[in-house]
């Protein structure tokens, strides 16, 4: 008879956890695939998991955090930082620390990145229902809140016997590393199975190395897009997220180079070609560069890598309907996109391919010299706004400037900084003039786009490179939505730079609600409503950044323009802890180069002439994208 070990449920997960490995691609060593556990304890998860948890910490640390949400935006971020190679999983109590992980299961589905979310879950016995915070469905006795996360998983399994996770563990490791599954998986952990034991078989803990299999393509996939591409003449790659994480970074630059095919990136693959590569148009898109946009828009055929073709960050509606598109992606969901011409296939080992099958054959020299032009002026728009240090008297810096400032503070670091954001404006500016020539050296979270990602998300990137300058960037409403883990991050010893671009309100909201016709309402903190008794003709009262990071353990400063920005990120640049940077800044000026349409309905009818004259605008607009399909496109 094989050996067997008597464990509750959570501690037969917790060892399973300890035995899965990686093996580092450059040291070769091997390496836990867990890094750690964030947990915030309550009922539902104390006694059970906590306790097994305990009993591994030197093999398995836990950590405490503030929130839920944000310490899944950490270990998300953490996993993303890794090329989702590494990750950590997440606990919580049952109820409202489980919901309060529901939008951050939804980021890490959009995103596909990987994080195993273990929420606390009610009674399988149902003896003391209901228990303290469970929600009752008077029509299913099998409901709790937890069923909200089948939705936003990628694998949910409740464990209501022990040993269900024989199985639920396995299929759950697959899916956190298969580059096509990859996203969040949910194991609801109800409390009173994760305190009952049970005889596993010793085989289920022996360790395991798991690796990360490229698929290569298979069939006449890599011919027919060989063929698409000769029959072009206006060519464009454009690289996502998926060509970053199969690193595919030296792949596509042979490929662009040796074929002369110019290269556009979305926000999740910016940094698979370096800033300065002549061939490289930069972001597509609403955020994009003018370079990228002009190239896509008169493209005959775009070659979309590993990326999921969303419309705002590639610009797949609005701008190249007319061109074929082939698709080269490891999923199948996403290689359909775009219809013509799929590779169904890791990004790194298709472009290998491709380029093989397409042996000498170069696109049109003068497609690349337009290329070429381009990608240089739209360097040189940068280098216009990203280098203005001097600005009329009374004139506020906007997110253009500072991300100039913050930039050149980089000194010799420039090769490994790396900037994290997510909402407001400073995404759309950041993908415009962010400059970065190490892949994973831009972290943005913009599949969900989640206010509050960012300083969380700042603490993963920096756990997972602890020797890089991790630069987190946000605006004051993002900050105000959730920043606790400041405090986490002086606790933890993992120092952050995080500069707070406070313009008093939703900015980049409040622009595009005038740009809709509507009225200037509830989005700048002086256009809410307020209590006049209290507050008179000054308007809402001012927030003291620096003063409430310096509450939370941070080193923090509030600077009056780009000189004392520019002294403030030196003193940064030395701290050995978290240090805040508050500046303020005009939320109306904007960088207006590059970008595209994107569709945003306006209301049919209103009172306000404002929003009729954007409605006509809106249907004149949206007419000159129709027909969908237009007559000269063709398909494969
Ligand atoms: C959790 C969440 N809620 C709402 C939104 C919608 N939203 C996107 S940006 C934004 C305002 C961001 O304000 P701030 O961080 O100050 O940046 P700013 O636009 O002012 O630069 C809002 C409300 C969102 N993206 N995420
Ligand atoms: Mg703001």
């Amino acid at each position: 008879m094989s050996a067997t070990i008597r464990l509750t449920m959570a501690q037969a997960l917790v060892r399973y956890l300890v035995a899965q490995q990686v093996r580092d691609e450059e040291s070769g060593d091997l390496l836990p695939l867990f890094a750690g556990v964030f947990a915030i304890f309550g009922h539902g998860n104390v006694a059970g998991l906590g306790e097994a948890l305990y009993r591994q910490r030197d093999r398995l640390p836990t950590y405490r955090a503030h929130n839920e949400q944000a310490m899944a935006h950490t270990a998300i971020a953490y996993a993303k930082a890794h090329m989702r190679r590494r990750m950590m999983a997440v606990t919580t109590s049952i109820g409202p620390g489980a919901t309060n992980l529901l939008t951050a299961a939804a980021l890490a589905h959009v995103n596909r990145l990987p994080v195993l979310l273990l929420p606390g879950d009610t009674f399988v016995s149902r003896a003391p229902d209901p228990v303290l915070q469970q929600l009752e469905d008077f029509g299913d006795g099998t409901v709790s809140v937890n069923d909200c996360f089948r939705t936003v998983s990628r694998y949910f399994d409740r464990i209501v016997r022990p040993e269900q996770l024989l199985s639920a563990l396995p299929r759950a490791m697959h899916v956190l590393t298969d580059a096509a599954l990859c996203g969040p998986v949910t194991l609801a952990l109800p409390q009173d199975v994760q305190a009952e034991a049970w005889d596993w078989p010793a085989s289920f803990f022996a360790e395991r190395v798991h690796a990360f299999r490229s698929v290569p393509p298979a069939g006449d996939d890599v011919a027919a897009a060989a063929q698409a591409l000769r029959d072009a003449r206006r060519p464009v790659l454009l690289a996502g997220g998926g060509a970053l994480y199969a690193g595919a970074g030296t792949a596509v630059r042979e490929f662009a180079e040796a074929h002369g095919v110019p290269v556009a990136e979305t926000q999740a693959g910016k940094g698979l070609l370096a800033w300065h590569h002549p061939l490289q148009l930069g972001p597509a898109g609403v955020c994009g560069a003018s370079a990228a946009n002009d190239l896509l828009a008169e493209a005959d055929l775009v070659l979309a890598i590993g990326t999921r073709l969303q419309d705002f960050t590639t610009g797949s509606r609005a701008l190249y309907r007319a061109a074929r598109i082939v698709t080269l992606n490891v999923n199948g969901y996403d290689a359909l996109k775009g219809g013509d011409v799929q590779i169904l296939a890791d990004a790194r080992l298709g472009v290998g391919a491709l380029s093989a099958a397409l042996g000498p054959w170069c696109a049109d020299g003068a497609w690349r010299e337009r290329a070429e032009r381009a990608a240089a002026a739209w360097r040189a728009i940068v280098d216009g706004i990203t280098s203005r240090r001097e600005l009329p008297a009374g004139t506020l810096p906007y997110d253009g400037e500072i991300i100039g400032a913050v930039q050149r503070s980089h000194g010799d670091s420039a090769r490994t900084d790396i900037v994290v954001g997510a909402a407001g404006t400073l995404p759309a500016e950041l993908e415009k003039l962010w400059r970065t020539e190490t892949p994973g050296g831009y972290h943005m979270e913009y599949g969900y786009s989640c206010m509050g990602y960012e300083i969380a998300g700042g603490l993963g990137v920096k756990m997972a490179k602890p020797d890089r300058e991790v630069i987190v960037m946000l605006g004051d409403g993002s900050y105000l939505m959730l920043n606790a883990e400041i405090a986490t991050s002086v606790m933890l010893g993992h120092k952050l730079i995080v500069v707070v671009l406070d313009n008093r309100g939703y900015g980049c909201i409040d622009r595009l609600q005038q740009a809709c016709g509507g009225a200037p309402f509830n989005n700048m903190l002086d256009d809410c409503r307020l209590d006049d008794c209290l507050h008179g003709p000054d308007g809402a009262p001012r927030i003291d950044f620096a003063a409430h990071a310096r509450a939370m353990g941070a080193e923090a400063e509030h600077v009056r323009n780009i000189a004392e920005l520019e002294q403030a990120l030196r003193r940064a640049r030395a701290a050995t802890r978290t240090y805040l940077i508050a500046i303020d800044t005009d939320h109306r000026r904007t960088t207006t180069e590059g970008g595209c349409w994107w569709d945003v309905a306006v209301p049919e009818v209103s009172e306000r002439a404002d929003v009729r004259a954007a409605r006509r605008q809106y249907e004149v607009a949206k007419q000159q994208r129709q027909p969908d399909v237009p007559a000269e496109k063709t398909h494969g």
